[in-house]
């Protein structure tokens, strides 16, 4: 919707100058609020364009040194939704077609520039743009929900195992470390059965923010399932996600989580692996690390266990020493 106070910033490219002055005239008459910025060269142009974006675009159809259509796909590159209005000399239905085709928003003739609406022309377009970044707005909302767990926010389990794939083949084919970090918490039947499941589900969430706010940026934090979490840990060998997970182990054990005025303690098992040379699917190294859990719960809980400290591991920088905190496959 464009207001009387909207000002709608449009760069318009044409190599004959008299053609700006044709443009201004039609600008002037139609009364939409605009601020215009003319060039003659499509080199300038692809500069201005770099440096921001417009709400509108006006490009002749034939450019020095390039066609339209070159700067198309420049401009749909940076600005998706930016909408471009090819202005011709001529009346070829080809050129037309193409231009829509190649996702051009509307075709002037010049000489039709005094006679033709441009105010409906103008608004029109930016009305579509409006509607398609909204339309765009939602599809993003809808894409991040299936990505998502409801509880936690975190990534839920499919994206997870997509992931996974992706990283485990890039950390194959670049020869790039990648770990594997899967938490259970410890005991958490009782505290839904002491507490109440809703007690439980703020557990949960709890939990998620603190894994959120001790990975960086790169890894990705899931929910698994239940009161199981998955960090996977581009960039990382066994050493630093074992430094991780020991550090994600003394938050949780350190975080105060209140139930009717009391604190009340909380711990988690973690199992580590790494990709290796021996893994040659994904999901080969999941397991490995839900094995590492699997052995921590076994012998005590409260614990990280690192899988595959005695075979060889790929990409591993540093030989890691055990400690009373510890424990290694
Ligand atoms: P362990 O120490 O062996 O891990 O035992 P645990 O008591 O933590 O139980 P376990 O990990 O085997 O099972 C997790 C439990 O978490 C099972 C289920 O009752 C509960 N649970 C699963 N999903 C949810 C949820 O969304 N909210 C709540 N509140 N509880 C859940
Ligand atoms: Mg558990």
């Amino acid at each position: 919707m464009i207001t009387e106070k909207t000002q709608i910033s449009i760069l318009v490219i044409d190599p004959r100058e008299s053609d700006h002055k044709r443009l201004r005239e039609s600008f002037q008459t139609s009364s939409l609020p605009v601020t215009t910025t003319f060039t003659t060269s499509t080199e300038e142009g692809l500069k201005l364009l770099r440096r921001q974006n417009y709400d509108l675009i006006m490009t002749e159809h034939h450019l020095p040194h390039a066609n339209a259509f070159q700067l198309l796909s420049e401009t749909k590159e940076y600005y998706p939704f930016t909408p471009v209005i090819l202005l011709s000399q001529v009346t070829e239905t080809k050129t037309a077609r193409d231009a829509f085709q190649k996702g051009v928003d509307d075709f002037i003739l010049k000489e039709e520039l005094s006679t033709t609406s441009l105010f409906d022309i103008v608004t029109n377009a930016i009305e579509r743009r409006r509607q398609k970044e909204e339309q765009e707005e939602v599809n993003q909302r809808y894409r991040e929900l299936a990505e998502r767990d409801g509880l936690t926010g975190l990534y839920n389990h499919r994206f997870l195992l997509g992931a996974l794939e992706r990283e485990f083949m890039r950390s194959r084919r670049y020869h790039r470390p990648l770990s594997v970090l899967i938490l259970d918490l410890d005991g958490f039947k009782a505290i839904n059965d002491t507490c109440g499941h809703l007690e439980g589900d703020h557990v949960i969430q709890q939990v998620g923010r603190l894994l959120l706010q001790t990975v960086r940026f790169v890894d990705i934090a899931a929910r698994y399932g239940g009161d199981e979490f998955v960090l996977l840990l581009p960039e990382t060998g066994l050493r630093e996600a074992q430094q991780l997970g020991l550090r994600i182990l003394r938050e949780i054990q350190s975080h105060p989580f209140i139930h009717e005025g009391k604190i009340f303690p909380l711990s988690a098992s973690i199992g580590i692996a790494e990709h290796t040379i021996a893994q040659e699917q994904a999901g080969q190294l999941l397991k490995e690390a839900d094995q590492a859990l699997y052995q921590a719960k076994k012998t005590g809980r409260s614990k990280v266990v690192v899988s595959g400290y005695l075979k060889p591991a790929l990409f591993r920088r540093a030989s890691i020493k055990q400690d009373e905190n510890k424990t290694l496959m």
